[in-house]
């Protein structure tokens, strides 16, 4: 099958090469910015001024619990859950939102009850390893996230009529989380690490282009919108994501369904938004849906920024046996990655993209 032609990364839209990093910095990244912004996930939206208000902290059987409710001015009030090894820190974090609320991610009966239609306690232990993840040396930080935005196609007009999209609040949350969490002394900000489960995987990725003090990325099986290309036949194209979820993008991707090609960015230009941040992109065999074989090619035309920036070879892609789930072998992976990549990462990148 013919390879699509995708937009050249180290060409401006104008034609002038980005021989340099300056030239990517200066001129790339904002332009591929307005692109995204413009078309595929709109603005960041305005949650406001951040009041946190503890609501306790114990023991748990490999560390501690710490539940906070972050009430923002002009947004959402939701209640964020962090996961602390034994020890005196500080810890590397991986952040990422969960879909059934904190108390379903763990079975603690001290958890707050999240949703107004919660799963049961405890239901999602199989996704959210705690023991494995506390007993590495990482803390995590997650909170529900419809309490950011709901996923609701019924939104898409509310959101749209402010220029934002739900992946946009989904993303933005990630990153007050994580800004909040860098004032805590127990967490090594300089290691944060965004992480999410499909729709919340390209929030992840979204996030971390977006905010460079994630230290790194790890999309697992985000698909259609996220590390999968627009351009594609194969899984979930843009016709379909837009069609069930209007909420998620701007209306204006919607108009591109069919005529991809058109498109001055595809999804290569967000990973590469993230260099020269560590990314690992993981996928299931069976999760045709999420095109893992077109998330390796996004990632093989991003690497081209990750050399001009010099960092070397820090990206991964990762295929598992299984169907679209995450499960506990999926976080080793993680973890693995983490350890191995930011191991002499201490300090994020000098210049911010945005
Ligand atoms: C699917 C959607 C995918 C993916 C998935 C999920 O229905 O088509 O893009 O995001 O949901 O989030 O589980």
């Amino acid at each position: 099958m013919e390879e699509p032609n995708y937009p050249d990364l180290l060409v401006c839209d104008d034609g002038t090469p980005v021989r340099d990093a300056e030239t990517w910095w200066r001129r790339r990244v904002p332009e591929l910015w307005g692109h995204f912004e413009a078309i595929q996930y709109g603005r960041r939206p305005d949650f406001g001024c951040l009041d946190v208000v503890p609501v306790g902290v114990w023991e748990n059987p490999f560390g501690f619990t710490q539940v906070d409710r972050l009430e923002f001015r002009s947004g959402p009030a939701v209640h964020l859950a962090v996961f602390w090894p034994d020890g005196e820190g500080p810890f590397p974090l991986f952040v990422g939102l969960n879909f059934r609320g904190n108390h379903a991610v763990c079975s603690d009966p001290n958890v707050p009850i999240d949703p107004s239609n919660p799963a049961p306690r405890g239901s999602q232990e199989n996704a959210w390893p705690i023991e494995l993840i506390l007993e590495s040396g990482f803390a995590l930080a997650t909170a529900w996230y419809e309490g950011f935005c709901p996923d609701d196609p019924g939104q898409a007009g509310r959101l749209h009529a402010s220029g934002t999209t739900a992946l946009a609040c989904w993303a933005e949350a990630l990153t007050r989380i994580r800004s909040v969490l860098s004032l805590n002394p127990l967490c090594r900000s300089e290691q944060t690490i965004a992480i999410g489960h499909s729709r919340l995987g390209k929030a992840a990725l979204l996030a971390c282009a977006r905010d460079a003090k994630f230290a790194a990325c790890v999309p697992l099986q985000s698909g259609c919108g996220g590390a999968a290309p627009s351009r594609t036949s194969v899984g979930e194209t843009v016709a379909d994501i837009t069609r069930v979820f209007p909420h998620w993008f701007l209306p204006a991707f919607a108009t591109y369904a069919g005529r991809e090609a058109e498109l001055p960015i595809d999804q290569h230009a967000l990973i590469a938004l993230c260099a020269p941040r560590p990314m690992l992109l993981l996928n299931a065999e069976e999760d045709t849906w999420a095109n893992p074989a077109g998330q390796r090619r996004m990632l093989e035309l991003a690497k081209p920024v990750y050399s001009l920036l010099g960092s070397g070879d820090v990206v991964e892609w990762h295929m598992r046996p299984g169907k679209h789930e995450v499960l506990p072998c999926d976080w080793e992976r993680a973890i693995a990655f983490a350890r191995f990549r930011l191991k002499e990462r201490t300090a994020p990148p000098r210049r911010l993209p945005c």
